[in-house]
């Protein structure tokens, strides 16, 4: 058997350095719980950003994977799939949606939300061709693709990635009168995550997204809420949204919708924009697989039948209740919502990769967020109890010297 050294040095020696892991190779997991290769177990609080909401191999939805397996997997859009009818049923009917267009990754839901809406923008708004503009947040994160990282903000995102996809507008998040003042003739939609994650497990202003939704509604925009982080429960609700009782006219999902075990993404909204699209004009050839469809009607049944929603509203509110009263020199703010959680460090703590490694030591994986931002946010499944476990851990980390 290899040592995690080993297998971190292969890792490294034939993996592009696309990322700076921390140093843990992860064996076997179930719940909120991993296990390396040397058999160390660690609490998980990083969730794979939000994909784990249901905690690693859920039986449940192992179980429908393994259903599933044992029928069809694969099947291309050139054929259906039993999977895929009652899974976008079931994905609109959640959302309060009319219909469903089924993806893999986030970003490719991202891309596939501006597209519609810029179909949507020529078809029905009868904006001159080409020239519809979607406006986005600074400090957003949408994903990597190049059309979604040309309105990006972060230079490490884009700098050596141009030329880049024109159609974008960028104006300060938090700032929904920088929103009234950005639309012209040409604006199809505005394009927001609800709270901003990387950047920073950022928390918009009461009365934020309800004001963007009403000049959305005035101006004939769409607003397009990604919640491929924030949303399934997330946040302590359904939706980030929902904390306004904002409705937005899609919904990007993805991460949790692939159970923890898959990726599944999709868009969610009207049959008046996502009925625009024609046969040929999109599509992926994974996108709506009748496994990934079985995993996401899995995922979607989990969260309601466990309540999972209601579990991370107070098993948020109990880790902010007890992270509040840590009296450590080191930090300079606690935000967030549910179980999405950030610690922000004062500048002279040193870095927020420091603890996490510390935090790694003593058995809770966790990861910066920037310089300066330590995030947690663990499976929804989580009790009171590993919270407690956690907390031992975290106190001691944010009171070392
Ligand atoms: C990585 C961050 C989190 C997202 C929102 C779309 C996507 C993401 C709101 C794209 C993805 C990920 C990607 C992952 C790290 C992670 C992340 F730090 F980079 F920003 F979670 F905060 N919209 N977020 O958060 O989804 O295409 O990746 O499926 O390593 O890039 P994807």
């Amino acid at each position: 058997m290899k040592t995690s050294q080993e297998i971190i040095e292969t890792t490294e020696r034939y993996g592009a350095h696309n990322y700076h892991p921390l140093p843990v190779v992860i064996a076997r997991a179930g719940g909120v719980w991993v296990e390396d290769i040397e058999g160390k177990r660690y609490v998980d609080m990083l969730s794979s950003y939000s994909a784990l909401n249901h905690g690693h191999r859920h039986p449940a939805i192992l179980a429908a994977v393994q259903a599933q397996m044992e029928r069809v997997t694969l099947t291309s859009r050139a054929f259906h799939n039993e999977e895929l009818g009652p899974f976008c049923e079931e994905l609109a009917r959640l959302c309060g949606k009319e219909m469903v267009l089924p993806m893999n990754t986030g970003a490719e839901a991202v891309e596939t939300a501006i597209k519609a809406a810029r179909k949507w923008g020529y078809l029905k708004k009868g904006i001159k061709r080409h020239k519809a503009e979607i406006i986005c947040c600074e400090g957003n994160f949408h994903g990597r693709t190049v059309t979604v990282v040309s309105f990006s903000t972060e230079p490490d995102y884009r700098e050596d990635f141009g030329p880049f996809t024109p159609g974008f507008k960028i104006i300060p998040y938090g700032d929904a009168k920088a929103l009234a003042k950005a639309v012209t003739k040409n604006t199809v939609a505005f394009l927001v995550e609800p709270i901003q994650g990387e950047a920073g497990i950022n928390v918009p202003r009461k009365g934020y997204l309800a004001a963007c939704a009403r000049i959305c509604r005035e101006r004939d925009i769409l607003l397009m809420a990604d919640e491929i982080q924030t949303g399934l429960g997330r946040t302590g609700k359904l939706f980030a949204c929902l904390h306004e009782d904002v409705t937005p006219d899609l919904y990007i999902l993805g991460k949790a919708l692939g159970g923890g075990v898959y990726p599944v993404s999709a868009v969610i909204g009207p049959a008046g924009v996502l009925g625009l699209f024609r046969p040929g004009e999109h599509g992926s050839t994974f996108g709506g697989n009748p496994l990934a469809a079985a995993i996401g009607r899995a995922a979607i049944r989990v969260l309601l039948d466990e309540r999972l929603v209601e579990r991370s509203d107070e098993m948020g509110a109990y880790f902010m209740e007890r992270i509040g009263r840590i009296d450590s020199p080191h930090v300079k703010d606690v935000r967030g919502r549910g179980l999405l959680i950030g610690v922000e460090l004062k500048k002279k703590a040193g870095g927020a990769r420091r603890f996490a490694e510390r935090l790694m030591q003593d058995g809770l994986l966790c990861k910066e967020t920037h310089e300066h931002v330590i995030r947690f946010a663990p499976p929804l499944v989580i009790t009171k109890e590993e919270i407690d476990w956690a907390m031992e851990r975290i106190e001691k980390a944010l009171k070392m010297k």
